[in-house]
């Protein structure tokens, strides 16, 4: 299975996340880091992310996100891409975003509060939407 792994830090110490790593990933074996081009097109995951709030101190990577789609039917495009925020091995909170009938557009929006501002709302579920879409862009 393959996913993203997503790693934001705070290595400044302003406590907002300054630095982002994207990492692929296979059956947990990392595949690459991002390149240069990868990372322009992983530019708005990224910004979007970045709201979430989901960084580590310093040089940390406890925290990290992990996302990745499923495809059960098998008929090439996605139905689900799937958000594990971790803090190491643990998940920490999901999401998901469902395209129930294949056309492209998500019809189910599971989310909790994914940007860690107290409050599970619209806002959180526009974050899942903006995340699932930018990631099933990137093509991994
Ligand atoms: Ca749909
Ligand atoms: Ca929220």
């Amino acid at each position: 299975m393959r996913y993203l792994k997503v790693i934001a830090q705070d290595r400044s110490g302003q406590g907002a996340a300054d630095t982002l790593q994207f990492e692929f990933y296979e059956d947990d074996r990392l595949q690459r880091k991002a390149t240069e081009a990868d990372r322009q097109r992983l530019n708005a995951f990224g910004n979007t992310y970045l709201k979430c709030a989901w960084f580590n101190g310093g040089d940390g990577e406890e925290r990290h996100l992990r996302i990745f789609s499923q495809n059960p039917s098998a008929d090439g495009t996605p139905e689900t891409v799937r958000l594990h925020f971790h803090e190491g091995p643990v998940i920490a909170y999901k999401a998901a975003a469902r395209d129930l009938d294949n056309d492209g557009v998500f019809e189910l929006i599971l989310s909790t509060d994914v940007d860690n501002d107290g409050r599970a709302n619209r806002t959180d579920r526009s974050r899942v939407v903006a995340l699932a879409k930018q990631f099933l862009k990137v093509g991994w």
